[in-house]
Order: structure tokens, then sequence, then C-alpha cells
């Protein structure tokens, strides 16, 4: 055992490294698990009991210039690698780094906001958990109404006689609007909604909304009409036309559903429109006198119209994207279709 400690003793002296990994493989090599000092510690226990101090003294001093020794080397040979490294050439063009970027449903979203801004209206937003009084009561859906079924929302709180809820339109914020200030009114509420609906290409359980409400005195079907016009117009391109078909909703009286002209075919007939030259964009109609006077406004002296559209399918329009999972599930290969890349 003297032989070998004296022979790793002048080893150590010698030891030359070039590089990092040089200096890892010779502390391996001596202090690893399978480490020749570390063996001498092993063959420690066999050495008689008289000799012990001796050897033992003997085998720290090892250990530790074997340490100071992988220290020293590790020092100097990071400061030469470090030298030894290429220099940045500082007059070279920056590189190129991505920005992130807006969610294309934020980016239609906020075009919708905007031309409505631009018309003169307000943005109001509201809760996303809400009570029944604000999505269901006040606009006029009857107790029994079957969007309030468990399969078409989501509860909070059930048993309660106005049971917490996730909204399933934005309509409870033009709700509150009403509550919290006197016509003239003109808002638009864009925000997320959430039905209890099975995922697939066309319906989700979670989707955004814009939708807007106008009251003042003298408000007509020509000004609904006048106003969804102007609109389509700015969304899809001057040369628009739209059309409106007879529909039904609580809230609305009369009600209907807007398509504009397909702005791929210009009306002729293609595989977007399904050969009709008509897209389907949003639902309006006149505000239902009971939802007026729901929230405390005379309907003898004020008439409104309110409008809702879905994003998503506004989004899909713009872009022909077939599959609405495709705005949820953030694939990279996806969001990159939307983003610019800045070089800085
Ligand atoms: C108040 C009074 C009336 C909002 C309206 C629609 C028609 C409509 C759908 C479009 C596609 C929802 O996202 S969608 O599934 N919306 O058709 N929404 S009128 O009417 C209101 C809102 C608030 C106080």
């Amino acid at each position: 055992m003297k032989e070998t400690i004296e022979r790793l003793l002048s080893e150590l002296e010698g030891v030359r490294c070039k590089t990092l990994r040089e200096v890892e493989d010779m502390r391996v090599h001596y202090l690893g698990k399978k480490g020749e000092i570390t063996k001498l510690f092993d063959e420690f226990r066999t050495v008689a009991p008289e000799m012990k101090k001796e050897f033992g003294r003997k085998l720290n001093e090892l250990k530790q210039l074997a340490a100071a020794k992988i220290d020293e080397l590790r020092e100097t040979v990071s400061v030469q690698e470090d030298t030894a490294a290429p220099k940045r050439d500082m007059t070279m063009p920056g590189d190129a780094f991505e920005l992130g970027s807006r969610h294309p449903v934020s980016i239609v979203r906020q075009e919708i906001v905007d031309i409505f801004r631009k018309f003169g209206y307000d943005v109001a937003e509201g809760p996303e958990i809400e009570d029944d009084r604000h999505v269901f009561e006040a606009l006029n859906f009857p107790p029994d109404h079957p969007a309030r079924d468990m399969q078409d929302t989501f509860f909070v709180s059930v048993g309660h006689p106005n049971p917490l809820l996730l909204r399933t339109h934005t309509s409870s914020v033009q709700v509150r609007t009403m509550e919290n200030a006197r016509p003239p009114i003109r808002v638009v509420c864009p925000g997320r909604v959430f039905r209890n609906e099975a995922v697939s290409a066309r319906a989700h359980c979670i989707f955004h909304q814009v939708e807007g409400l106008y009251i003042d005195r003298n408000v007509t079907f020509a000004d609904l009409k006048q106003a969804i016009l102007l609109f389509a117009r700015e969304m899809f391109g001057p040369d628009t036309r739209i059309r409106m078909r007879p529909s039904y909703f609580p809230f609305t009286e009369p009600s209907s559903e807007v398509d504009v002209s397909c702005n791929i075919c210009k009306g002729k007939g293609c595989n977007v429109c399904k050969g009709t030259g008509w897209l389907e964009i949003l639902g309006c109609g006149m505000v239902d006198p009971n939802v007026l006077e729901a929230s405390g406004i005379d309907s003898r002296e004020y008439s409104g119209f309110a409008f809702g559209m879905g994003v998503e399918r506004i989004a899909m329009l713009k872009w022909q994207v077939n599959d609405l999972r495709h705005y949820f599930e953030n694939d990279m290969r996806f969001l990159h279709e939307f983003s610019t890349a800045v070089e800085v």
C-alpha cells in the first residue's frame, strides 16, 4: 500500500489536462467510485491496527492533494477554454428572434370590436361565472327553457333559486349594462362563453362571442339592418351584400339570422359556401320589450336592437380553417401561421 501511495503521489504531480472533459476523466480515475484512491480506502480496512495511524494520515494527504490538483486543473483549463473560444464579431447583424404572436381568435375579436368602436359603441366586459338571473331570467328565457338544462349549461351551484353557472352567452354583460346605465346605450361585449357540448370540428364547449346592444328612442329594424350591413362591409369588404332570414331567440322579437355574400366565389357558389353563395355570420333582432322591462327600461319610451356572433366562426370564414379544435390546441405550427418574425 505504501508503494501505491508513493506512486500515485508522483503520478498526480505530473498530470496535465487540456480540456474540462479530461479533468473530469481524471477525477473519476482517482476519486470516482472505483477510482485508485477510493480503492485504497477500501484496502485500509485490512491494514494492521498498529499501522493504521501512519497509513490513515498518508491516505488523507493523498486524497487532499488529488482534490486540490483537480480544482487547480479545472480552474486553468476553463480559463484557457474561454480564451480559446471564438470571439463574437460585434459588427455582425443581431440574431433574429421570434416574437410571440397574437392568437387568431384575439386578432378577429379585436377587428370586430374596433369596427363597432368606430361606429361609437362602448366596450364592456363581465364575469364568466354568472347567475341564472343575468344569463336566463332577465333575457326572457322561460323557467323550463331547454338551454337551462344540465346538458347545455355548466352549473357551478344547483338547488338554489338563482344558481351560479358558466355564462352560455355574453348577453349577461348587456343585462348588467342596462341595469347600471340609462339609454342611449351603445355597447359591444366580447368574451368567453361555455356550453356543455361534445367537442368536434364544428362545436366546442368553450368559444368566444362578440354581442352588441343599441337602445335609444325610435330605434327600428331599419337601424339594425344598416348597422349590420356597415359592419359586414368593414369586415368582409366593400362589395359585401347581406341577407336576413327570420329566426327565433327568447330575447329578441322579431329575430333574424344574417348571411353575407361569399367573398371567395363572389356569390357564384363554391365549396366554402357549399354552393349557396352565402355564409351565415350572426344572429340579431329587436330587443324584446320584456327584456327592457326586466332591467328597468321603459319599453314604451325606448326600443333597441341586439346582435351576437361567434368569433371562432368568423375566424374560420376569414382563414378557411375547417376545424374549430385548431383554435384551442395551441399547436405552435398552427399559431405560427399568424406570426411575424422580427429582426432586431
Ligand atoms: C340583450 C338583449 C338581446 C343578443 C343576440 C343573437 C341574436 C345570436 C348567436 C350567434 C352565434 C350566439 O355565438 S352564437 O352561438 N347569437 O344569434 N344574440 S341577438 O341579443 C341580446 C343580448 C342582450 C340584453
